[in-house]
């Protein structure tokens, strides 16, 4: 057994020095570009995944799975990547990479609660540009004047508007915070319009849910990163990262997701500009997690609930994503991401994966669920992959995406009252005692105090 693990990690050492290095900035042109989808029947392939992720900045590497990989590889790298795919005894198949995606076959126009009024309109039949998204969010909160809110939450690289909706039913007086974010990744396009079709759902039937929103504001961020989503749309598909621009070199962006100020730069991410997952030159080094982070702060002990929302995979994550270490109140966290899974299963079956990132995907630092559950203590914090093969979903996706997703966002809400918010607090503490590892017991336990 020893030797073995020995042999796969002589095998993975060796297999780094492969595939030769292009450099070319891509740029959109996916020309002569495969999409390889790799299966992993031993752990040494996917380690071998994990680690040609950070240091193969010409492959875009879109899942890790547990058993599988799904990766672009330019035509330049296809021969060596096959060649050590077969010394490693790995079967793959690849495909041109604009394949059909699955499609519905849920009637999309019923509604979600038996005489609830549908959420009607053009606006969810396809993906639209980003002054599109914001005239739509606007054009929410003038409608629903009294309990809506667009605000600006910041400024991007480039300089747009950051739009948020806060909706509330109880302005003015005390409410806890749900913060529910999209599109920090550029090409995850069906993130925001999920996001947003939970909005307008809550908007266009607030009569159903003054119960959840009783004395909570959801604020709902849906393109965290309205560069990279532009340039999504204009140049290049696949783009992930954010726009920042460093004078005199040719790689641009960092991922947002790996900037937040949890071991920074720690694992699962890069200080290679040009890798996909570069971590930027220090913590909150980007203006748009400056905004998250300023925006969370100044209201961490009224926020219990954070959704991170990406795609794609269909997945429920709880901290942590940075160590396959378990979190303190994982037990908690579990069982209230089962209950969301559940939900979301009854309207077509879809059917979600829970657990860590790290376990599920790959250790990956500097993500806004590890800052927001570790570093402000805020108790129930997940990330979620929405389903898709890829990150092109058909329009007729957006609507069951939305519907069966929108329930699990109403789970999670129903978790905030305060037994189970007190419930969830206590079990940070006392869940799980084996827990002893230092990072954040302070944190947590001054959070806790303050509550
Ligand atoms: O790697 C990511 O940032 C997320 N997956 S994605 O394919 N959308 O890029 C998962 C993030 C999970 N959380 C942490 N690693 N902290
Ligand atoms: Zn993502």
């Amino acid at each position: 057994m020893k030797l073995k693990k020995y042999i796969s990690f002589i095998t993975i050492i060796i297999s780094f020095t492969i595939l030769n290095k292009i450099s070319a900035v891509k740029d959109g042109d996916y020309t002569g570009y495969k999409k390889y989808y790799v299966t992993h029947d031993s752990d040494a392939i996917r380690e071998y995944m994990v680690g040609l992720q950070l240091e193969e900045t010409d492959l875009d590497f879109w899942l890790i799975s547990e058993n599988s990989t799904t990766v672009l590889v330019p035509a330049q790298l296809q021969e060596n990547f096959e060649k050590r795919l077969t010394e490693l005894n790995s079967f793959f198949n690849k495909t041109s990479i604009y394949g059909n995606e699955y499609d519905s076959d849920i009637d999309s126009e019923v509604p979600l609660i038996r005489g609830s009024r549908q959420v009607s309109g053009s606006f969810f039949r396809s993906f639209h540009r980003y002054d599109t998204i914001l005239q739509y969010m606007i054009a929410l909160a003038r409608r629903y004047p009294s309990i809506a809110r667009y605000e600006t939450f910041g400024r991007s690289a480039e300089g747009r508007a950051i739009g948020a909706l806060s909706i509330s039913i109880t302005r003015g007086r005390p409410r806890k915070l749900a913060y529910i974010q999209a599109g920090a990744h550029a090409r995850e396009w069906i993130t925001p319009t999920t996001v947003l079709y939970f909005a307008a759902e809550l908007l266009a039937n607030i009569q159903f849910y003054r119960r959840i929103l009783n004395d909570v504001e959801v604020y709902i961020v849906p393109v965290l990163n309205p560069d990279g989503y532009e340039y999504s749309h204009t140049r290049d598909r696949f783009w992930r990262k954010n726009r920042h621009f460093y004078s005199g070199l040719s790689c641009r962006g960092v991922d947002l997701n790996r900037n937040f100020g949890v071991y920074w730069n720690y694992v699962g991410s890069s200080q290679n500009l040009c890798s996909e997952v570069y971590s930027g030159r220090s913590p909150y080094s980007e203006p748009e997690t400056q905004a998250v982070r300023r925006f969370l702060e100044a209201n961490r002990f009224r926020a219990k609930l954070v959704l991170d929302i990406h795609s794609y995979g269909k997945y429920i994550f709880y901290p942590w994503g940075y160590t396959k270490f378990p979190a303190r109140n994982r037990n908690f966290l579990h069982s209230v991401a089962l209950r969301a899974a559940n939900s979301i299963a009854k309207y077509r079956g879809t059917i979600y994966r829970i657990g860590t990132s790290a376990q599920l995907l790959y250790e990956a630092s500097g993500g806004l669920d590890d800052w927001a559950y570790g570093v402000l203590g805020i108790p129930l914090t997940y990330t979620l992959e929405l389903p898709g093969s890829g990150f092109v979903v058909p329009n007729s996706e957006i609507i069951p995406i939305g519907k069966e997703t929108y329930a699990a966002f109403i789970e999670f809400l129903s978790y905030l009252d305060d037994e189970q918010i007190e419930y969830a607090q206590n079990s940070l503490i006392s869940d799980d005692q084996s827990f002893d590892f230092g990072f954040n017991d302070d944190i947590f336990r001054s959070n806790l105090k303050s509550n």
